[in-house]
């Protein structure tokens, strides 16, 4: 039977992944017929289906690699914030970068190899709409019926609500799944420090792999989470819990 396997926070945790995809026991679809694939993903029956929460790069070691493997699969990825800072970083002229700037596009390799992830990155929707499932870096706007509607930022960095979308971390507001009502799960990544999250309709994967915790994934198939242990720490926790 085809399974889906949806993924946390990569940050360029390749061997994770690696481990991930081995434990669940992956399999890869067919490229016999490539542009059916193309026209949709979901439609390949052969293989499983990866999806990926985004933030695939920043913070951790192998970016590349990661990025490569997602493309193997053929996962669908929706756009973190760390994702959308290198597509920010790429539209700044070269003067005006910042040093992290200047980190995230070079740990992205050869101006070739840059070229070819950055219009990989442009192209992931900010969020996928499956019959069961949205899948979503952050999480969903309160208030704001479809996620076509919502604020760009907000599905992209949101963990807390205020009411008004202005301060979307602080942690005597409350998280934002507890804002919002959905008749489909959803599945997201971005909250390390709060840890896995397996609520009815909310499942949080962002379980800090980079920072030396788990890789979780999730499979809906068999309301199941995989997980996997972080082979090393690749990245302290932000003492203010700003970035993940
Ligand atoms: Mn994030």
């Amino acid at each position: 039977m085809k399974r889906r396997l949806f993924v946390g926070d990569l940050h360029g945790c390749a061997d994770e992944l690696a481990d991930l995809l081995q434990n669940f026991g992956f399999v890869s679809g067919s490229d016999s017929n490539p542009s059916l694939s193309d026209l949709n993903p979901d439609a390949n029956s052969r293989g499983d289906a990866l999806y990926s929460v985004g933030d695939v790069v920043g913070k951790g070691p192998k970016p590349r690699e990661t990025l490569e493997i997602l493309a193997q699969c053929r996962a669908r990825v929706v756009l973190g914030n760390h994702d959308a800072f290198c597509l920010a970083a790429a539209a700044t002229p070269e003067p005006l970068q910042s040093d992290s700037q200047r980190f995230y596009l070079a740990s992205l390799g050869s101006e070739e190899e840059r070229e070819r992830w950055l219009t990989e990155i442009a192209s992931w929707p900010l969020f996928i709409e499956l019959p069961d499932i949205l899948l979503v870096h952050a999480g969903l706007e309160p208030g704001v019926s479809h996620p076509s509607r919502m604020r760009r930022k907000i599905l992209f960095s949101i963990r807390t609500w205020d009411g008004k979308g202005e301060d979307l971390k602080s942690e005597s507001n409350p998280p934002w799944f507890e804002c919002v009502s959905t008749d489909k799960t959803v599945v997201f990544g971005h909250w390390a420090k709060r840890g896995l999250i397996d609520l009815p309709r909310f499942k949080g994967l962002d379980t800090g792999c980079v920072y030396g915790k788990k890789l979780t994934g999730w499979c809906p198939e068999e309301d199941r989470f995989y997980q996997v242990p972080a082979r090393k720490t690749y990245a302290a926790i932000p003492e203010k819990d700003s970035a993940d």
